[in-house]
């Protein structure tokens, strides 16, 4: 099956033992549109509408549809559930066409990812020393994990139970590794990832399709996945949904694991501590909610509220190369900020 080799070919560094690098995909530079089109927009006095607030089946109410990876009620008190709507200039990048998986992941801890301290901030270090970090928060837990017994080598499903923090020292010890510059995405890199140039809802384009992503399909009303739609009752193999692919290539950009990206999730502000998290995950029940433009976050010490659904993919940026132009969130958008602002 082709998953099982996805995501990931090996490299050797010099002397360095080989480590699983993830695959990327190259995204030329562009312009696009991000956040979510208004009808009538510029006309005065027409409210916002679009197509996912006036679909049957995909009506106002079901934003409130519980994804526990942030909390069903705490999410829906946040502001900015869309990106404001403008047009982005993007510097060219290479994405993952996947999920960071658990192989992928496993490389880090069994080089010491936990235990070395430069690969970690000062405030992802402190937490990781509070909260007694040593492995993902679901990495003993079966249902997230390919092989029964736990082993780690190949197991395609990507990590979940991740912090920001650790996702973030994830990427500076791929970056150490390989000697190139891997970071988080920014919110600008992964949703031209996801939508391309032509304002896709979803990856594939702008229907729901729900037998090509994995999201929180639930037949007999529990709230809790059945799989009876996607196949796939708790985290899938990455790219287990080809037909699901963005216009670029990637995988898994609607559900699967929710993506950290490296933003904050407002620059100023009670959430200003958030950092963002995009594309909803295996848990997510709303089409809505997994769109190429919803916007969930938490604080970047969270890994785990009730399921283990947080998990990222990383970006690759050239020599000399910016990692996007848009200047709102420059200032705030360095690969390790040491100055965390303290929650308001
Ligand atoms: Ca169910
Ligand atoms: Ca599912
Ligand atoms: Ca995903």
């Amino acid at each position: 099956m082709f998953w099982l080799v996805a995501g990931a070919v090996s490299i050797s560094i010099a002397s360095e033992p080989t480590i699983p690098v993830p695959e990327m995909v190259e995204i030329p530079a562009g312009e696009f549109s991000m956040g979510l089109r208004k009808i009538g927009e510029g006309s005065g006095g027409v409210s916002e509408v679009n197509p996912l607030c006036v679909s049957p089946g995909l009506g106002g109410e079901i934003i409130a549809a519980v994804s526990p990876g942030f909390g069903g009620e705490v999410q829906d008190l946040l502001p900015l559930r869309y990106s404001p709507r403008r047009t982005v200039r993007i510097e060219v990048f290479e994405i993952g066409r996947y999920e960071i998986t658990n192989t992928e992941y496993s490389a880090f801890m069994r080089a010491g990812g936990y235990q070395n301290r430069a690969y970690w901030s000062e405030e992802g270090w402190a937490a990781k020393e509070r909260y007694g970090w040593e492995l993902p928060e679901t990495w003993r837990d079966k249902r997230y994990r390919t092989h029964r017994d736990l082993s780690e080598d190949n197991d395609p499903l990507p990590v979940t139970g991740v912090s920001w923090f650790e996702a973030c020292a994830y990427c500076r010890w791929l970056s150490e590794q390989s000697g190139d510059r891997y970071e988080l995405p920014s919110e600008e890199q992964w949703e031209y990832a996801a939508r391309g140039t032509r304002d896709f809802l979803w990856p594939w384009g702008n229907t729901w399709e729900e037998t090509r992503c994995n999201f929180g399909d639930d037949l007999d009303g529990d709230r809790f996945p059945d799989g009876g739609l996607d196949e796939q009752i708790y985290p899938a193999p990455v790219g287990f949904y080809p037909q699901g692919a963005s216009p670029f290539g990637c995988m898994d950009m609607a559900g699967n694991a929710e993506e950290w990206c490296r933003n904050r999730y407002e620059e100023e502000g009670p959430w200003c501590a958030y950092r963002v998290l995009r594309g909803g995950s295996w848990l997510t029940i709303s089409p809505r909610n997994l769109t190429t433009v919803f916007r969930g976050g938490t604080f970047p010490w969270v890994r785990y509220i009730f399921w283990g659904t947080i998990g990222f993919r990383v970006v690759r940026i050239p020599q000399g190369g910016q990692t996007f132009s848009n200047t709102q969130s420059n200032g705030q958008n360095a690969l390790f900020p040491l100055n965390e602002r303290a929650k308001d």
